[in-house]
């Protein structure tokens, strides 16, 4: 896994908003911008993205390379799971866009 690379907080910022905007780009075409029917769509059996659920998406997105995903992924989850379960609820999902004002 490519972690040693050093990165400052700018760009990981800009790439964190790229794969954002990815992202939504798949849910308007493929899902017609219902964000909760892609959830639902890469969910797992709990309702909840998991790290390869978010790869899935990522992948559709056209995020990243197969080995970049799982970086991503994790640091996705880490990045909105606030209880800290391992996986990603759709309410947590929400905090994070009303956040971005999406
Ligand atoms: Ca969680």
């Amino acid at each position: 896994m490519p972690t040693d690379i050093p990165e400052d907080d700018r760009v990981q910022a800009s790439r964190y908003q790229e794969m954002i905007d990815r992202v939504k780009a798949l849910v308007d075409t493929r899902y017609s911008g219902d964000w909760k029917a892609a959830f639902a769509a890469y969910a797992g059996q709990e309702d909840k993205l998991t790290e390869d659920g978010v790869k899935s998406l990522l992948k559709d997105a056209g995020v990243g390379t197969f080995v970049t995903r799982g970086v991503y992924a994790k640091a996705v989850v880490d990045a909105l799971d606030q209880d800290k379960d391992g996986a990603v609820s759709v309410e947590e999902l929400e905090a994070e866009f009303s956040k971005a004002g999406k």
